[in-house]
């Protein structure tokens, strides 16, 4: 399997994050994406290389211009403006039917982003654009015949919309690297994608970003959004619309989910994705399903992640794996390698 990583995820470094009332140190942290390579490298699942640059086409494929534009330029304007230079805090947000963007890049931060968890720094720029580098770089791999892949994407990716950040993320990783994929001609078959995602939240901006399309079938396990983040999306009455109705399927779980349950759920997902018959598989990893997340309220162990990546590999498809979430630091690294060693036992 060929591993991506850039250490270009060090730029993104937010000191902080609001959390009811109190500033608590930043939860995605540098450390996470450290933890990560050291599992991976003791792993031995391959080759670890940096991403290649694909430019910024790929990503305006998936996300708004404008918005892409303000991630680019924003840091600047905010401290030229006199602000605080420890990054990009909006404290108000465009809610329904407030439709006027300010000119001032630096008022645009409350336009595009959904909550406070999107900390922009003089970095997060830099550090994004080679998350999705790194993204892409994984779907060419597979493209060209790999069996698998896996990029290290820091910031993750999921939460963001086409044009909003959310939940930690600014670009939608695993959403470019599955669109660049349907672009990426298969002879004699119309080119589908299953993007099957993992973490213990709702892939909002992933769900979103494919609505209205049947060439990406999304398909989520996660916290019931009555409970958990991102509240607001992520039912399982939400199917997709127009052409895209029925493909979109979200599994709601409640709090505790043991290792039996969840693997009950993604059998059925993975059914699901069976029937949908795609040609690639885009896996959205997050590990905050273990017991020992301090913001996730499932109760998988340490045993429950080979089992997934073998049921994966089950569906027996090339398969890029793009990491999101996960944020219990110390059980991080071994939990992502145990879903990605327990994935080639099965396809060696
Ligand atoms: N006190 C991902 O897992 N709320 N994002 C966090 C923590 C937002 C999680 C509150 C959770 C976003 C990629
Ligand atoms: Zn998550």
């Amino acid at each position: 399997m060929r591993v991506i990583y850039s250490d270009k995820h060090h730029l993104h470094d937010p000191p902080l994050e609001y959390w009811e009332g109190e500033m608590l140190p930043f939860y995605e942290s540098p450390r996470r994406a450290e933890m990560i390579l050291r599992a991976v490298r003791a792993a031995e699942l391959g080759p670890i290389d940096a991403p290649s640059d694909f430019g910024l086409d790929p990503i305006l494929a998936v996300h708004d211009a404008d918005y892409v534009h303000f991630l680019q330029h924003v840091y600047p304007a905010w401290v030229a403006g006199g602000r605080n230079p420890k990054g990009v805090h909006p404290d108000t947000f465009a809610m329904r039917g407030m439709v006027r963007r300010p000119r001032d890049l630096a008022l645009q931060a409350g336009y595009y982003s959904h909550d406070v968890t999107t900390v922009i720094t003089a970095g997060t720029w830099q550090a994004a654009y080679d998350a999705a580098q790194s993204a892409l770089t994984a779907a060419h791999w597979v493209a060209k015949g790999e069996p698998a892949a896996f990029a290290v994407c820091r910031p993750p990716g999921h939460h963001a919309h086409s044009d909003l950040s959310a939940g930690y993320c600014f670009l939608n990783n695993a959403a470019i690297a599955a669109h660049w994929l349907t672009e990426h001609a298969v002879a004699g078959r119309a080119n589908t994608v299953a993007l099957l995602d993992i973490d213990f939240h709702h892939g909002n901006g992933s769900q979103q970003i494919f609505y209205t399309r049947r060439d990406v079938f999304y398909v989520s396990l996660h916290a019931d959004p009555e409970r958990h983040y991102p509240y607001f999306l992520g039912g399982a009455e939400e199917r997709g619309s127009g052409e895209g109705y029925g493909y979109n399927l979200n599994v709601p779980l409640p709090a505790g989910v043991t290792d039996d349950a969840y693997l009950a759920a993604l059998d059925q997902a993975c059914i699901a994705i069976e029937r949908y018959d795609p040609v690639w598989v885009v896996v959205s990893l997050g590990v905050d399903t273990f017991v020992g997340d301090p913001i996730g309220d499932f109760a998988l162990t340490r045993r429950a992640y080979p089992r997934i990546g073998a049921r994966i590999a089950q569906l027996n498809r090339p398969t890029v794996f793009i990491m999101e979430g996960g944020y219990a630091i110390d059980c991080l690294g071994e939990n992502v390698a145990c879903v990605l060693t327990g994935f080639l036992a099965r396809t060696i």
